[in-house]
């Protein structure tokens, strides 16, 4: 079996599981060697009718993942990663702090949407927890972080296109913005957006978890009914850091999780391959594969930008799950408000990358609406995740 190049990583991550060490070092390297094996991962492709290439809709319907390699080149992630450096010094000094190192308004400060999420270093802060409508059913092994790490470690950041315009770029990506509409039809709508933040050393965990609450029990119940999120890696991801899913699992309705860590003697649940890519490489990850990410033991920092998007029919005046905002009912206007973002997006792409086709959505088009970036459109995007269409 060819080692994958982060053997170090690895090994570095072995070291903290204590007598599991050689089992966890196991479950990497079988899991790093099933998951390249898939045949789910290569280049966005669309037909000759400009539908998504057959190929790839049968392997995400199959494995309920796709790793779409190299969709964003070495500019774009060179942006991002100067824009991430540059946010992460507005990051408040810990929870609650509403300054930044430096003694400015740190990010968030002043919105009342939740921002900035935070853990103990290498914690599982939602595993066992009643959080997120206690979705994180077990607890996740929480090794220990070598003596001087710092108290909190930032986690995840709701709410990223109004602090960041690079990641709003991304959001307009006329390619991934063509394969929503494929998977979700041409009026489909936003879900949330986020930043999963891995640093090594201190990156905590995601416990197993499916993300839909909603619509397990509706008589509308399908696969694709809770959507899908487009998980974009600025710095790739690897067994280590990044997540593993259990595939297939997103047609299997509401999955016993705990059952599944019994079955398999231990958190390292049996049949489940990570997510392995390069920056730059994008997931489009159903919401209901069984899913989970460990504490980042590794060397590598992960740092994902996380896009959701529905049906229209999933969100449309439902009641939503309270997971990531306050619980309310989605009617039109309210989607509509939300789905600003896309045009705000799709524009600050075009101002970026002119050369590029933007992409046309069709409830802007059929409503003769245009959006401009501009301050005013940034300003507006100010708690705009109160709005996040949660289900
Ligand atoms: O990125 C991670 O570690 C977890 C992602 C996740 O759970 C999600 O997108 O629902």
């Amino acid at each position: 079996m060819q080692q994958p190049d982060y053997m170090e990583s690895i090994n570095a991550c072995a070291a903290h599981y204590g007598r599991d060490a050689e089992a966890m070092r196991d479950f990497l390297l079988a899991g790093h060697a099933s998951a390249m094996q898939l045949e789910n991962r290569g280049p966005i492709a669309f037909d000759a009718n400009g539908k998504l290439d057959q190929r790839i809709l049968s392997a995400y319907k199959q494995y309920g993942f796709y790793v779409f390699t190299n969709v964003l080149h070495r500019e774009e992630l060179m942006d991002i990663e100067e824009d991430l450096e540059a946010m992460k010094k507005r990051f408040p000094t810990g929870p609650g702090e509403r300054f930044a190192a430096d003694d400015s308004p740190a990010l968030g400060a002043d919105c009342s949407a939740p921002t900035l999420v935070w853990s103990k270093p290498l914690g599982d802060p939602l595993g066992g927890s009643a959080l997120a409508n206690g979705r994180h059913e077990v607890k996740l092994h929480e090794p220990q972080a070598a003596p001087g790490s710092p108290e909190w470690a930032p986690f995840i950041l709701l709410g990223s296109l109004q602090f960041s315009e690079t990641c709003l770029r991304v959001y307009g990506h006329p390619q991934l913005l063509k394969i929503a509409e494929e998977i979700n039809g041409k009026d489909f709508a936003p879900f949330n957006e986020t930043l999963f933040i891995k640093e090594p050393g201190i990156g905590a965990a995601v416990s197993w978890h499916q993300d839909g609450t909603t619509h397990w029990d509706s008589p509308t119940f399908d696969e694709d009914v809770h959507g899908f999120n487009f998980m974009v890696q600025v710095y790739g991801s690897t067994a280590v850091n990044g997540v593993w899913v259990l595939p297939g699992s997103h047609k299997a309705g509401k999955v016993d999780i705990k059952g599944l860590v019994k079955e398999s003697g231990s958190e390292r649940i049996k049949g489940t391959v990570p997510l392995v890519c390069n920056a730059g490489d994008v997931v489009m990850c159903n919401r209901q594969l069984v899913h989970g990410s460990f504490a980042n033991t590794g060397l590598e920092r992960r740092v994902t930008v996380n896009m959701g998007f529905h049906r229209r029919s999933s969100v449309l005046n439902v009641m939503g799950s309270g997971t990531h905002n306050e619980a309310q009912i989605f009617d039109e206007t309210l989607i509509a408000k939300r789905s600003e973002v896309i045009g705000y997006g799709i524009d600050a792409r075009r101002q970026r990358f002119p050369s590029e086709a933007p992409y046309v959505y069709q409830p802007f088009f059929e409503q003769g609406l245009s959006y401009k970036w501009d301050a005013d459109a940034k300003a507006s995007l100010h708690d705009y995740n109160a709005l996040d269409l949660s289900i």
